[in-house]
């Protein structure tokens, strides 16, 4: 894709995903219809599937042979990153959505033939957009961030679920331990890719979680990179964008320095 094209798709996708914004603010004073996904904590609501829905319209409009992979399922079923391809989460952080009103985003990440491209978060009610065009630099609407520099977690805040440091069937709930004691302090925001966000614009220093899905952490996973900062599983492996996968998100040296202790637990508990 030439950079003439990539600047339309740009510029394109930023005005699909303020439209986007707008339905979602003008739904606050609509009642909502919730329902159950897989149990009573995972919500999904009339605007996640229209939203969705509304992107959908707009892609296959405007770009046929564009694929779409989406929470909600009415997009494509991608298999690979050949071609352009969106990744989108029509609502990020539902919960918040639902009982908030507050603390949630639009999530949409772009590749093209496997490469990172175009990434766009936007806290609707905040509105903040957080957004980049691969190799042009991260930036917060209008203005272009700086990149991440090397911390160390004494000076850290992180972003981490409470879930992970109480007893819990996916990880030994003691391997994150050091990082609630040893950090500036924790966050939990429900919100995967506004943490995200945080993490590649510097209001977070590093981002854990164990379990996400491509459209959660897409969008996030380009603009980190793009911001300087790393980006992998918890085992610090390169991460399968197309994958259910953990994530582990830091500024350079940190990464490091949390990826230390994270191996270290596991050798202590035999692992
Ligand atoms: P969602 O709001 O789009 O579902 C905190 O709940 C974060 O984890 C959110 O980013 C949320 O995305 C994501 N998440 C992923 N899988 C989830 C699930 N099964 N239930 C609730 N949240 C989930
Ligand atoms: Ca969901
Ligand atoms: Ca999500
Ligand atoms: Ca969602």
């Amino acid at each position: 894709m030439d950079n003439a094209k990539l600047t339309e798709l740009y510029d394109t996708a930023k005005s699909w995903v303020f439209e986007a914004g707008e339905i979602i603010k003008r739904s606050f004073s609509n009642e909502l219809t919730i329902t159950y996904k897989s149990h009573a904590a995972d919500l999904v609501t009339d605007m996640d599937k229209g939203i969705e829905q509304f992107f959908i319209d707009k892609i296959k409009n405007k770009y046929p042979d564009h694929e779409i992979l989406g929470e909600e399922g009415y997009g494509d079923k991608v298999k690979d990153l050949d071609g352009t391809v969106w990744i989108i989460d029509p609502i990020d952080g539902t919960t918040n959505f639902v009982h908030q009103q507050l603390n949630f985003a639009i999530s949409v990440g772009i590749f093209h033939d496997g490469e990172e491209k175009l990434a766009f978060i936007y806290d609707v009610v905040r509105n903040e957009l957080f957004h980049c065009k691969a190799g042009e630099g991260l930036y917060l609407n209008e203005d272009k961030l700086p990149r991440l520099e090397e911390t160390t977690l004494d000076k850290s805040v992180i972003g981490l679920n409470a879930t992970w440091i109480t007893p819990n069937p996916k990880i030994d709930h003691q391997l994150l331990l050091p990082l609630v004691r040893k950090s500036r302090g924790t966050r939990s925001y429900g919100t995967a890719a506004i943490e995200l966000a945080y993490v590649a614009c510097g209001r977070l220093d590093a981002y854990l979680t164990m379990r996400l899905s491509p459209w959660d952490f897409a969008a996030g996973y380009i603009l980190i990179k793009e911001a300087g900062g790393i980006i992998s599983d918890m085992n610090g492996e390169e991460v399968n964008v197309l994958g259910k996968t953990s994530i582990f998100a830091a500024k350079p040296s940190l990464h490091q320095e949390i990826l230390g202790f994270i191996s270290q637990g596991k050798d202590d508990n035999g692992q």
